[in-house]
């Protein structure tokens, strides 16, 4: 590997994004890109294209994506599937124009059909109809992916795709209308410990079953395939357990200390019933996963009543 060489770290203040460009500083890369939204909006294909012919970046991760919840997912499908698309194709064809040697496009777990088989191996893209709550945003990520292979198939372009399953980590949305069910879980069960209130009120029946990655796990899988992965067949990442949206409720009451009650709310959507992925491909090629869900949480946790304390 030459560390050197330019890598363009697209949406690196977010979850995703602000983990992997850690990773790459970390690992001693030299020469890492990154550009906030104020200073190239990657939905504006000029602005992008302006930025690549000034960079011509060698490498890029493509980390930049609207995301959210079950509930924002459902409530702005427009907003997901255009603006994802947008910035996607405005990133992935300027990488192609100006020479990137290798891109790496992330994805996401609800790209596979709702009632997949489980764990859920890359065979089963496209196999069956997908999860309503969130189809639009996965018909982008889907639309993403087949752009990659095609520059593959077509020009020979190294453009690979890693599908992330559900992220959690310092660094995440802790919204509670747009994020996602950890950090809401965590805030809210935080908030609740420390005005004395009883209870909790978690989303839906709580049986769902979700696999959670820690977000420095998914950056260090991340460098591992830029470093050693180049084929057009994606590749899934996650950690191979998953939970109960249940048990999850009590590890984090754990964690946080809290022994008041969990309610359940079944005017919200559940959602797909299980979503494990099928690691064997990633694991095959000698990378492993290093956090444990309650060591992430608690710190996850930790970071949380930090920013809290710092006021940011
Ligand atoms: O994490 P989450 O919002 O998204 O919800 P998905 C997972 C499960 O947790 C659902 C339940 O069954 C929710 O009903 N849940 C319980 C809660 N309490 C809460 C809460 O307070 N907040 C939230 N948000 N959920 C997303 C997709 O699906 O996963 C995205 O919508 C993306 O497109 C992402 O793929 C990884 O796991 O259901």
């Amino acid at each position: 590997m030459n560390f050197q060489e330019s890598i363009f770290v697209a949406g690196h203040r977010g979850l995703a994004g602000g983990a992997i460009l850690r990773e790459l500083q970390r690992a001693g890369y030299g020469n890492v890109l990154t550009r906030t939204r104020g200073e190239v909006d990657l939905t504006d294909r000029v602005a992008v294209r302006r930025f690549f012919e000034a960079e011509k970046p060698r490498i890029v991760v493509l980390a930049a994506a609207k995301v959210g919840g079950i509930q924002a997912n459902n409530d702005f499908p427009v907003e997901f599937l255009l603006e994802n698309l947008k910035i996607q194709n405005n990133v992935i064809e300027a990488a192609a124009d100006f020479g990137a040697r290798k891109l790496l496009f992330l994805g996401s777990s609800c790209i596979y059909p709702k009632l997949a088989p489980q764990p859920i191996p890359e065979s089963a893209l496209l196999s069956g109809p997908l999860e309503p709550t969130n189809d639009a945003y996965a018909i982008a990520k889907i639309a993403g992916i087949k752009l990659c292979q095609s520059y593959a198939r077509e020009y020979g372009r190294d453009f690979i795709c890693a599908m992330p399953t559900n992220l959690y980590g310092p660094g995440d949305n802790f919204d509670l209308a747009s994020s996602h069910v950890l950090p809401a879980l965590l805030r809210k069960v935080h908030e609740a410990k420390s005005s004395g209130a009883k209870t909790v009120v978690v989303w839906g029946t709580g049986a769902p079953r979700r696999e959670f990655l820690h977000v420095d796990d998914l950056a260090g899988a991340c460098r591992f395939l830029i470093e050693h992965y180049d084929s057009p067949e994606m590749i899934n990442v996650g950690c191979g357990e998953d939970v109960t949206i249940r048990e999850l409720a009590e590890l984090i009451c754990e964690v946080v200390g809290f022994t008041g009650e969990l309610i359940f709310d079944m005017s919200k959507p559940d959602g797909t019933p299980r979503k494990l992925l099928d690691t064997s491909r990633l694991t095959a090629l000698g990378w492993r996963p290093r956090t444990a869900l309650r060591e992430g949480i608690a710190q996850t946790y930790a970071w949380y009543r930090e920013r809290e304390t710092r006021g940011t």
